[in-house]
């Protein structure tokens, strides 16, 4: 790489690069060669909207993708550093909350990979996700700032406007490069809204939610506990979706495609409720170029596809009807003529677009007026089709299909653990890293001592890796020697980190009555509270609380310790999946409906500890039971105490000694002497009284098999195997694959 060398010959003169100087050049390397990759051709285009992309750092990715990666090592090496401080400099683009974020991101990756015409849209937030730090035990939530030059993103210049009863607001768009694969590129393109104003914030993230025209981009997901608050994300759903649908109507134009054939041309995925609009909005937009009603229906309906993401009734959007009134009114007259349609399609109630409560259905729309359906894992798709939508697939069996999730592997293991992508490599040939299902080869090392030892050595560094990082980070000494059992996510009761909480309750008691473990335990987490989500943020003030009362006590903190990464995000992921042992995936089963660090772990060879929930359920499959730690109640009876209401989590900590011991732990001594009183106890009676996601049905089981699982580990032989089997048959979950699934099934692209 010439410049790499000129650069190096310069400042070897003049004395020592900064990273920040290194970086630069490095993404300057970059853009140049991301402008001269051409872009993906298509006479058929893909646009994937959605409210949340979660790229993570870009760096080693687009070296990766652009196939400079060794290159740029070596330059970065020579200049005295190494990779991972030179991609410290990077701002994390936090635009997004959890899994489904990410997924938009690791899917676009994949389109341009396979070399299918496909591009992004979205909203361009000057704050992405809060960035969190913990103040007396809790979380406190700060701006995200990220935008940052050198930038990944271009200004485009656009006329593209939206209109809303008062105002007009001009949009400005935002495009990044996406590139595949050693291959070509495709665009992602985020709108913002040219009169925001970020001097309106003030106190953290606070700020006046009713100046839209100096609101509509600043953070994702603003608190919507009230009425203002509600109505921003409506304003901000019809600009994203807006923007979109005025951008490929006049894509189309420009190639000369008739738009009452836009379906032979475009397709629209909806990632989840928050891009519904698109519907409605390009039905508006049809009828303004003069066609009828009842057609820009028709052409619409063949151009949209649907992904649900969840069963959580929580996050199934709907909207009161004045709301719309007041911010789309343009939109009503069609959502009452869609709600007409469907009632001539079906007179069910529960399939209504406008319900009696005068809400309008989001998922409703997509099901009724977009031509495919599908779930994220096979649980999921089949809980949404024998109950949540069964009524729906009665009446539209055709459209309903399943696309289990998946994670670019070029992020989640060439990026973040090269020692075990060189291993793979010198074991197995390079095949993989265009195929991913070639990792079925490692099977055959599963007698090779050598072999087996060399992938514990690799986890080894890993973890020593990662001792080193958070002890920069947050001042904390870990033993590398210790097992390292994670469970990183956002926390929601479903996942049910505060099952985890008790565990480590049951272990310091017995540490305590001189039960001490063969080897020390790390519990690591990691995870951010929605701000308006008060029992969850209670459930962080018992994690960090405990976190303080084992590190004091000299009896315990010698065999175990807990971690709490703060303000973990994706790059924090990309340091400690590969660093783990266990993966914790335990929520309750039928709630996840799919998850994707599931994924990420397996690839990395850590061994799952998990319910038969969302995707688990397809990694025991694949990996082999044997090779997994599987337990608690099946969906099918979880959905059962549902629907006779009968799951009381009092009759548990009544009968069972011992939960009782580990719940009441949550209000004595130790707890309440350094945590705050009000929210312990809040946390503690919504466990005894309400416990809506059921953490004491599965907690006596969780604890058996942990322990067992904790016991296992020291067979290093026989846990090696199983991190082989893992790994081995992870290539399932490569997005390439599930992109493949949904270009053949849904897009149907060149
Ligand atoms: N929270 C699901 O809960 C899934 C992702 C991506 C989620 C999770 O199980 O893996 O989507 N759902 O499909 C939503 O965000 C609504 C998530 O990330």
């Amino acid at each position: 790489m010439e410049e790499f060398l000129k650069y190096t010959k310069q400042k070897a003169v003049k004395g020592k690069a900064s990273a920040q100087d290194i970086y630069r050049i490095l993404v300057k390397e970059c853009k140049k060669r991301m402008e001269k990759t051409p872009y993906v051709e298509g006479d058929k285009k893909l646009y994937y909207i959605s409210a949340e992309f979660l790229l993570g750092k870009m760096l080693s990715s687009n070296l990766i993708n652009l196939g400079i990666y060794d290159e740029a090592v070596a330059f970065v090496e020579k200049m005295g550093y190494t990779m991972a401080e030179i991609q410290d400099v990077e701002k994390e683009p936090s635009l997004g909350n959890g899994g489904l974020g990410r997924l938009a991101a690791c899917f676009l990756d994949s389109i341009a990979s396979l070399n299918l015409c496909g591009d992004g849209i979205g909203l361009f937030y000057h704050f992405g996700l809060f960035e969190q730090k913990f103040v007396n035990h809790k979380q406190m939530e700060l701006p995200n700032v990220w935008i940052e030059e050198p930038s990944w993103f271009t200004k485009k210049d656009t006329d593209i406007q939206v209109s809303f009863p008062h105002m007009t607001l001009k949009a400005v768009q935002y495009d990044m490069d996406v590139i595949g694969y050693h291959g070509k590129k495709n665009t992602l393109h985020l709108f913002d809204v040219e009169s925001v104003d970020e001097s309106i914030v003030k106190d953290g993230i606070s700020f006046d939610k009713t100046a839209i025209d100096k609101n509509l981009t600043l953070f994702l997901y603003p608190d919507d506990s009230d009425d203002d608050g509600r109505l921003l994300r409506i304003y901000q759903q019809y600009f994203m979706v807006s923007c979109g649908a005025q951008m490929i109507l006049a894509d189309c134009k420009k190639k000369g495609y008739p738009l009452d054939k836009l379906y032979e041309h475009v397709v629209i995925q909806i990632n989840d409720t928050h891009p519904t609009m698109v519907i409605l909005e390009l039905i508006r937009l049809l009828r303004e170029e003069g066609m009828s009603l009842k057609k820009a229906c028709a052409i619409v309906e063949k151009s949209c596809a649907y992904t649900n993401h969840t069963i959580l009734a929580e996050a199934l959007e709907t909207w009161p009807m004045a709301y719309l009134k007041t911010v789309v009114p343009q939109l009503v007259e069609i959502i009452e003529a869609l709600d007409l349609a469907a009632a001539q399609r079906s007179d069910l109630p529960s399939l209504a677009i406008i319900g009696e409560d005068e809400r309008v259905h989001m998922a409703h729309i997509d099901i009724h007026f977009g031509k495919s359906i599908n779930g994220v894992a096979k649980l999921h798709t089949e809980i949404l089709k024998e109950s949540e939508l069964h009524d729906f697939y009665n009446l539209y069996p055709e459209k309903f299909n399943n696309k289990t999730n998946g994670i670019t592997f070029r992020r989640w293991l060439y990026s973040c653990n090269p020692q075990l992508t060189h291993q793979i490599e010198k074991w197995i040939g390079k095949d993989f890293y265009e195929d991913a299902s070639k990792l079925t080869e490692l099977s055959k090392l599963k007698n090779d001592e050598e072999a087996l030892q060399t992938l514990l050595d690799i986890k080894q560094i890993k973890k020593q890796e990662w001792v080193e990082h958070i002890y920069r980070k947050q001042g904390i000494v870990i033993n590398p020697d210790s097992i390292f059992d994670t469970q990183v996510k956002r926390l929601h009761e479903y996942k049910r980190q505060q099952m985890n909480a008790l565990y480590i309750i049951y272990k310091y008691l017995k540490v305590k009555a001189g039960e001490k473990p063969v080897r020390p335990i790390t519990f690591i987490f990691g995870a951010k509270a929605a701000p308006a989500y008060t029992i969850a943020k209670d459930i962080i003030h018992v994690l960090l609380c405990l976190q303080d009362i084992i590190a004091n006590d000299e009896e315990v903190s010698p065999y175990l310790q807990i971690c709490f990464i703060e303000n973990y995000n994706v790059s924090e992921a990309e340091k400690v999946i590969p660093a783990s042992d266990i993966s914790e995936q335990i929520s309750l089963a039928s709630k996840e409906a799919s998850g994707t660090g599931n994924m990420k772990f397996m690839l990395n060879g850590a061994l799952t500890l998990g319910t038969r929930d969302g995707a688990n359920v397809e990694i025991a499959q694949l990996a082999g039971e044997e090779n997994c730690t599987m337990f608690g109640k099946s969906s099918d009876e979880v959905i059962e105490h549902y629907a006779k209401q009968d799951y009381c989590s009092k009759d548990f900590y009544e009968q069972d000694e011992l939960i009782h011991t580990l719940v009441d732990f949550l209000i004595g001594e130790e707890m309440t002497s350094i945590g705050d009183e009000t929210s312990l106890s809040r946390f503690y009676h919504e466990l005894l009284n309400k416990d809506w996601f059921m953490t004491l049905l599965d907690l006596r089981e969780y604890i058996d098999v942990k322990e067992h699982m904790l016991e296992a580990y020291e067979d290093r032989h026989a846990w090696s195997v199983k991190m082989l089997e893992n790994i081995a048959h992870s290539g399932f979950f490569s997005s390439d694959r599930t992109i493949e699934d949904y270009n053949r099934e849904i897009w149907k692209l060149s």
